[in-house]
């Protein structure tokens, strides 16, 4: 079966942010069709739109997968929904937040999903942790850093 690369973006800004995204981590590792390739560096970010909310951390994934871009949008709905997150203000803040930002090469754009994500290349908080996964898809040139900062948190890349 083919196995197709793809990157997610995790954010968090609500209780115990590392955990959530650790939570992510882990919730993607252990589904069926997924392996996680690498993880990228933590970082804090000022929030980007919405009302005022706290500094979020956010952290790219990379994972090869046998799921298709939909079923993927599921797997990452149902983490979502099992770190309590309740979605009562738009763009506000969030145990976790996980986006598909791509897949393999490919566009899509339906009702529920489009890929690439469309904000993602306006988002340094995007782009930088994607970098660290994947120099050849983002370029050093292609994000200013602004308002984004290590955080010198550490996320484990499960063993399966
Ligand atoms: O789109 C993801 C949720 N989100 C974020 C985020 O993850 N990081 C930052 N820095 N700002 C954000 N605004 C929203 S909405």
């Amino acid at each position: 079966m083919t196995r197709t690369r793809a990157y997610l973006a995790l954010g968090s800004n609500l209780g115990d942010r590392a955990a959530y995204l650790q939570h992510a981590i882990d919730g993607l590792a252990a589904t069926e069709g997924i392996d996680v390739v690498a993880v990228s560096r933590v970082y804090a970010t000022e929030p980007v739109g919405g009302p005022t909310q706290d500094d979020y951390l956010n952290a790219v994934v990379a994972i090869d997968t046998m799921l298709t871009p939909h079923e993927l949008l599921g797997v990452a709905h149902a983490i979502e929904d099992s770190a309590q997150r309740v979605r009562a203000v738009r763009w506000g803040p969030r145990t976790l937040d996980v986006d598909v930002l791509l897949y393999d090469d490919i566009k899509l754009d339906d009702d529920v999903l489009t890929i690439p994500h469309p904000r993602m290349w306006e988002r340094d908080f995007v782009l930088v942790p994607l970098h660290d996964v994947a120099p050849d898809v983002v370029h050093d040139s292609d994000h200013a850093q602004g308002g984004v900062r290590d955080a010198e948190v550490a996320l484990r890349l499960p063993v399966t």
